[in-house]
């Protein structure tokens, strides 16, 4: 199949570039390094040396024989481009990883909020247009968040993507008034984004049904829990494959900075009580899910297919104390910055991917310890004074670094 990935150099495009490669997909990168110029805005780099991208995809070549393609252009802004990228390379699918995905950085100030808006929503916007523009039939799979639906539970799992309910109707097709009687309908599951970054997910979900209603364009929308861990089969090859690992407070996540933050000796920076339930999936999942999904498109016509793609749900606190008693690390409660529920509960279905062969690599100790080791080895890149989450869900973002979070006292290396 030949595949273009859109943000092909991020830390999940990267890896799912060199996953579907190594299947045999004839892989094209579309990519025009906007993160690599967000860790100079942030000062804040990946915590592994990443190659630059002429250097990973030549790296790939000598190491596996194959060859990935790379295109620099901005999807978001380069419409003209796009087109003919599309219409020239006629990809079978379109991986679609090009938005802006940090919730912090997109909380950060108005500017870091336009931004996040206007590239995820025209990046999705251009890249539909330009498919029904070219006339070619090509599947989009779309890393969407579980953060769409909110964190909430109704006393029932979370679904794939759409709801079953009922309303009463009183009226016939022609207005008249009948006997109420209660209709199914099938909705998409209402949404309760917790940032500016997941709600432009909420936006996305929105093009996609108008495409696919209107269009028929086929598209599948992955609603994707945390990643965790940092290397794949394929990444581990080389030293110059290795993928990102984010530990900054704006562009980290939850597990994989618990876990830098255990390798420097750095308390863990439990927001609050730590009482958020969220859903993960280990990143060697991830690169499996992106194909599952493009082997089994939706049908021309046929409604957005939605998928969750998380492996397990955990809360907050309880990965924190689990990392204190594996490695010995302090935990540190800090305030929260974020504008969230302070606990909650959080049930999701995931039947689709395990019902098409997902072998799911939950959590152990063996895979928390590995992720950790990569962090120690490169723990003399890390700069402390970047792992305090600051981006605040408040306006007071705007008044300057507010000092919000309590830096510990010491920290040991
Ligand atoms: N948290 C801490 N301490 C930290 C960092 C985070 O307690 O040092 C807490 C946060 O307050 C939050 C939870 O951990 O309650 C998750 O935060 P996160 O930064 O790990 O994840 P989030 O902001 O939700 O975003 C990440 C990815 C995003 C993806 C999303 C999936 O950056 O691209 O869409 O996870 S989901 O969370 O399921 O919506």
């Amino acid at each position: 199949m030949k595949v273009a990935i859109l943000g092909g150099d991020g830390f999940c495009g990267w890896p799912a570039s060199l996953y579907l490669s190594d299947q045999g997909h004839d892989v094209i990168i579309v990519d025009n390094l906007s993160r690599r110029a967000i860790d100079a805005e942030l000062g804040a780099e990946s915590l592994t040396p990443i190659a630059d991208i002429d250097e990973r995809i030549a790296a790939w070549k000598e190491v596996s024989g194959k060859e990935i393609g790379f295109r620099n252009f901005n999807v978001a802004e380069d419409y003209d481009e796009l087109l003919d990228f599309l219409v020239t390379e006629r990809p079978d699918a379109v991986v679609h990883f090009a938005e802006q995905r940090a919730a912090p950085y997109s909380m950060k100030n108005s500017r870091n909020k336009r931004y996040t808006v206007d590239n995820n929503t025209n990046a999705t916007n251009n890249l539909l247009a330009a498919i029904v523009e070219s006339d070619l039939d090509i599947h989009v799979v779309h890393l969407g968040t579980m953060g769409v639906y909110g964190y909430g539970t109704a006393g029932m799992k979370i679904p794939e993507g759409y709801l079953d309910v009922e309303v009463t109707a009183d009226e016939d097709e022609h207005g008249n008034a009948v006997e109420p009687h209660r209709v199914p309908q099938q909705i998409l599951y209402p949404t309760n984004p917790g940032s500016i970054y997941h709600m432009t997910k909420v936006l996305d979900q929105t093009l996609f049904a108008f495409y696919a209603k209107n269009d028929e364009l086929r598209i599948t929308d992955l609603h994707q829990g945390i990643i965790w861990g940092t290397t794949t089969e394929q990444t581990a090859k080389d030293e110059r494959l290795i993928n990102r690992f984010d530990y900054d407070g704006d562009y980290g996540t939850v597990l994989n900075r618990f876990l830098m933050q255990a390798a420097v000796g750095y308390p863990l920076t439990v927001h609050g009580t730590g009482g958020q339930t969220r859903a993960f999936i280990h990143i060697r999942d991830m690169v499996r899910c992106i194909e599952i999904a493009l082997q089994n498109p939706p049908t021309r016509g046929e409604r957005v297919k939605i998928f969750n793609q998380m492996t397990e749900t955990h809360r907050v606190r309880d990965l924190a104390n689990l990392l204190a008693e594996i490695s010995g690390a302090e935990v540190a409660n800090v305030p929260n910055p974020r504008k969230e529920s302070a606990e909650n509960e959080l049930h999701a279905v995931n039947e689709t991917f395990l019902d098409l062969g997902l072998n799911p690599t939950t959590l152990s100790e063996g895979l928390l310890h590995e992720v950790e080791e990569v962090a120690r080895k490169y723990a003399d890149r890390a700069d402390m004074s970047k792992i305090p989450a600051r981006s605040l869900w408040t306006k007071d973002n705007e008044a300057g670094e507010p000092e919000r979070v309590t830096e510990p006292a010491a920290v040991a290396k």
